[in-house]
């Protein structure tokens, strides 16, 4: 008898287990962006300028060169979602949860164009719209046009 109820705990725990890991997000993804003094784009890049996550992802702006810093941009930023401001020679993580796109900006290079753009899960027309209408310093401009060329 005793046995019988041991072999009937095994199952139940192994059952609960599995329920968890169901319920946990799919995959949440680590995402490696690269913050270089010289890229395939040319000078003061984030390698790659656009990325594509889903929420629950995390991506991670690693100074592969000196003098660079990663942070979001308050005028390109999901409503409600919350602002990330890394350290300079630091990593900087950005854990997205909201939906839409995300605009990143290294601070002493945000005038040489030193910008990407993270579309976190489905982005609405309004969307690329809204990030459209802000307005960047030119060189920067040029390339979050780019990146926002690539939101789908
Ligand atoms: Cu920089």
């Amino acid at each position: 008898m005793e046995s019988d109820l041991t072999d009937l705990r095994i199952p139940a725990v192994l059952l609960t287990a599995a329920a968890l890991a169901v319920s946990l997000p799919a995959c949440a993804k680590d995402i490696i962006v690269h913050m270089k003094n010289q890229g395939a784009d040319g000078a003061m890049v984030f390698e790659p300028s656009y990325v594509k996550a889903a929420p629950g992802d995390t991506i991670r702006f690693q100074p592969s060169d000196a003098s660079h810093n990663a942070e979001t941009m308050a005028n390109m930023l999901p409503a409600g979602a919350t602002p990330m401001k890394g350290a300079m020679n630091k990593e900087a993580v950005l854990t997205v949860g909201k939906p839409g796109l995300y605009g990143i900006k290294c601070m002493p290079h945000y005038s040489m164009g030193m910008v990407a753009l993270v579309q976190v899960g489905k982005v609405t027309p309004a969307d690329i719209a809204a990030a459209k209408a802000v307005k960047l310093p030119p060189f920067a401009a040029k390339r979050m046009t780019a990146a926002l060329a690539k939101v789908k």
